[in-house]
């Protein structure tokens, strides 16, 4: 068996001789970043591929993140999931907000609607929630109890590009919803982000968010940051979403063939897919239960030593680590679900150009793993 390494995810990038018109525009433009024809390109093509009314883009899902919060000027305390990767909490303490922890659903492992309610109180401001893996929120749910309590909703849709729930695009929930167009995800403009909103008024004053809180030559409206994307990423966007529909097929594919491997395997249960109208298989993520002998860590190594590079997404939960472990949410007691599937998620590798010999590599691994 060969030991060429395979990586959780790999970046699909087109032929680089696709690329060089794009370069060559701006070369002779000149604009090379601050919302030129590139960066207003994307915008309005994302709008329409994804069937929201307002993308701003940002130069990653972090600031993009940061910002969505900053601009609905929330306060206090913000009840999250603590099932996510890192940049979900740290962008509300950065933004200077209290993360409160509320535990996970045990089958789709995003936040659980009857855990968050108990954790409102007079400080609450909003519920930021994660459609974990690409799979959507409860989001009725969620937005009921924001209702009834008076409270902001928002999605940190990272990894939900081209998802569709019940009544069509996710990302249409919410006051914002925030997306990553980092190198590892569906769609990508290398590093970038964008946040989707509602109507032009929100855009708006994102975009100044986003440009220092510039209005003009003379007017300088809000403390605003810089978080714009460049026209470099912005091209390189135009030319992936020529191309997302046929990845998002090819790692359909690449899930099926799982799906039908992994039936035979006892202790391997993949995370089912949930509330999808249309999914995205971002990851390919499996639980490894009590009953497979050597355990979900026991699995990782194993498959290193095949020069597999699987990932445990999420491990370390969050609320585990240490800027977070001390705050009265954080009790493992409190968020019994995350912290059992934090010890048991596993992500094999998926990606557009997955090869057939190389996912057979991966699935007689964990075969000879499990015996
Ligand atoms: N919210 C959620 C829920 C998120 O998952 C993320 C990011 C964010 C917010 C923040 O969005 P951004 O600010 O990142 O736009 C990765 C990504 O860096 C991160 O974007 C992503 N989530 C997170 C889940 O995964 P790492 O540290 O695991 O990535 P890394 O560099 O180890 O890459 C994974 C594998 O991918 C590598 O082993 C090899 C391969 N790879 C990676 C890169 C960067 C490549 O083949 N080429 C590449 O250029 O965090």
């Amino acid at each position: 068996m060969t030991n060429t390494p395979i990586f959780v995810t790999r970046p699909s990038l087109p032929p680089l001789e696709e690329f060089l018109p794009y370069l060559e525009q701006i070369w002779d433009s000149g604009i090379v970043t601050n919302g030129g024809k590139m960066h207003q390109d994307l915008e309005s093509a994302l709008a329409n591929h994804l069937r929201v009314p307002q993308v701003s883009l940002f130069g990653n899902g972090t600031i993009a993140l940061m910002a969505a919060l900053k601009v609905l000027g929330l306060t206090g305390e913000v009840i999250t999931t603590p099932f996510s990767f890192v940049a979900t909490t740290h962008a509300l303490k950065w933004n200077g907000l209290e993360p409160v922890f509320a535990d996970i659903d045990p089958v789709t492992l995003n936040l659980d609607p009857a855990k968050i309610e108990e954790r409102i109180t007079p400080r609450t401001s909003a519920i930021l929630a994660v459609h974990c893996y690409g799979n959507p929120c409860d989001v009725d749910a969620i937005e009921a109890i924001a209702a009834r309590h008076g409270l902001k909703v928002i999605y940190d849709a990272a990894h939900a590009f081209g998802v569709d729930c019940h009544c069509g695009s996710v990302l249409n929930h919410g006051d914002l919803s925030i997306l990553s167009f980092h190198a590892t995800k569906v769609f990508s403009t290398l590093e970038g982000g964008a946040i989707i909103a509602p109507n032009i008024k929100m855009k708006e004053c994102i975009d100044r968010s986003k440009n220092f809180g510039i209005v003009s030559e003379t007017e300088v409206e809000s403390i605003g940051i810089n978080g714009k994307m460049n026209e470099v990423q912005a091209a390189f966007g135009l030319l992936q979403l020529l191309r997302v529909d046929e990845s998002i097929a090819a790692r359909a594919r690449v899930a099926a063939r799982y799906d039908a491997a992994l039936a035979g395997i006892s202790g391997i249960d993949p995370v089912p897919s949930s509330g999808q109208l249309r999914a995205n298989h971002a990851y390919y993520p499996v639980r490894v239960k009590p009953s497979f002998a050597m355990g979900r860590d026991g699995l990782y190594e194993a498959l290193r030593k095949y020069g597999i590079f699987s990932r445990r997404y999420f491990f370390p939960l969050i609320s585990s680590l240490p800027m977070y472990r001390d705050l009265p949410s954080a009790s493992p007691s409190n968020l019994l679900t995350a912290c059992a599937a934090a010890e048991e998620v596993l992500c094999l590798p998926i990606y557009p150009d997955l090869s057939e010999v190389d996912q057979d590599r991966i699935i007689n691994a964990i075969g000879e793993a499990s015996l």
